[in-house]
């Protein structure tokens, strides 16, 4: 019979032996398997977000600040500026994507000392071959955007581009409308740089390998096609929501998103089909770069699902001319340049229009319409956009 104390030695022998299997798979090029296995006993936020990771690391799920600590903060002057290479040399595929609590602005903020004023950067050592500005549309999704900035920075700069990321935050209590926020974010972005793409970005979505890159494609481009949420599949062909790319061209043929889809839904199958009926069609990336992990959420209050959808969705072709960006009314309540994004809080009315009451909700009966609907008293006092155009600029920081 084995003692009590060989049992031990075979045990210590058999835990010695699959270490230094390990140790060999690693060097072999397993390291993936061997960093899954490892991080399935390791506390996720420790030294993911502890910061520095140089080599192979960004190459299997790795660090989505691998590469960037020696981009110094002296741009090159002007004339010995090259433009940076076709292929930026700092991608290095999948990224390590995880959600630990206690992160802050000011930690992302230290980690990116490139970015300027209003969430700007561009490349210090080349010109970038490509000026992306990124819309994301929000309202009371704070937790959500930390995050996304803390990846999304990092995977910009890898790629070398020009870029900036824009806030369009619904202001007021009423339903939300992430359509026409896009096209406040458009008109506003356009106004402020001469973008050539701009990427329309839920707020809860994180890109997981820096190969799925951030510029336009000849048509419009579906850049979420593969989701954490669809088995990392497109869920149906005409897909078009999450995360999605178009030229200032491609925006105006088929006339910007649609400003009456109030709630939750359709309104991304609405902008899929515009995208066809403009005669254009819809360009992916690959399943093995287009990925994304969503942070996991509930249905938000004033979100609800939209039940006018599908009857919405009946009649693109014959409302997408005389809905978009030629009828999108809004007003701005103010801009504010922050280290990390240009956050701009707007105004966008009810399906009744912008100053309008909104038909009575049906459930309530013969209550009348609830004043919370139009702009709040304090917001149109702190500065709807003036008649002659001016909107009132803040550069507050938080
Ligand atoms: C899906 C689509 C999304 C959109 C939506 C239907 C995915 C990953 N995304 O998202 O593109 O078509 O269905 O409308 O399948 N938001 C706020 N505050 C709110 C509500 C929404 O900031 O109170 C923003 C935020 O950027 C969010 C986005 O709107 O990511 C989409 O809303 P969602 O995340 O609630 O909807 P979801 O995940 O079903
Ligand atoms: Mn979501």
């Amino acid at each position: 019979m084995v003692s009590f104390q060989s049992r031990w030695r075979y045990l210590f022998m058999f835990l010695g032996i699959q270490l230094v299997v390990m140790a060999l798979l690693s060097r072999e090029g397993y390291q993936k398997r061997v960093t899954y296995f490892i991080r399935i006993f390791r506390k996720p936020d420790a030294s993911v977000f502890s910061g520095r990771n140089h080599s192979a690391a960004g190459i299997s799920g790795g660090d989505v600040y691998a590469n960037l600590s020696h981009l110094s903060k002296n741009h090159i002057h002007a004339d010995e500026m090259h433009y940076c290479p076709k292929t930026s040399p700092l991608i290095g595929g999948p990224i390590h994507v995880s959600f630990p609590s206690g992160l802050t602005l000011a930690q992302v903020q230290r980690k990116n000392p490139l970015v300027v004023r209003g969430g700007h950067y561009r490349p210090p050592d080349c010109e970038a071959r490509h000026r992306t500005a990124i819309i994301i549309p929000h309202r009371h999704r704070e937790h959500h955007l930390k995050f996304l900035l803390y990846y999304l920075h990092p995977f910009l700069q890898r790629q070398q581009l020009s870029y900036g990321i824009y806030i369009i935050h619904q202001a007021g209590n009423y339903t939300f409308n992430r359509a026409k926020l896009m096209n406040v974010g458009f008109r506003e972005a356009m106004r402020e740089e001469d973008w050539d793409c701009l990427f329309f970005h839920d707020v809860d979505l994180i890109p997981e390998d820096d190969r799925n890159t951030y510029v336009c494609d000849a048509n419009p481009k579906h850049a979420a096609i593969a989701m954490d949420k669809f088995g990392y599949k497109l869920p149906y062909k005409m897909y078009f929501g999450g995360v999605s790319a178009l030229t200032p061209l491609h925006y105006l043929k088929m006339n910007g998103f649609p400003n009456n889809y109030w709630g939750w839904g359709g309104e991304d199958d609405d902008i899929g089909v515009r995208v066809s009926l403009a005669g254009m069609y819809i360009s992916r990336p690959s399943l093995k770069v287009g990925r994304y992990k969503m942070i996991k959420h509930k249905l938000d209050k004033g979100n609800d699902v939209n039940p006018k959808r599908f009857n919405m969705l009946a009649k693109t072709r014959q409302t997408w001319k005389l809905d978009g960006m030629n009828t999108a009314e809004y007003e701005i309540i103010s801009r504010q340049y922050l280290p990390l994004y240009t956050n701009i809080t707007v105004f966008i009315g009810t399906e009744a229009g912008l100053h309008a009451t909104p038909p009575p909700p049906k459930a309530a009966g013969k209550a009348e319409a609830k004043p919370a609907a139009a702009a709040p008293a304090n917001v149109q006092e702190k500065g709807a956009a003036k008649p002659d155009g001016k909107v009132k600029e803040d550069a507050s920081e938080k």
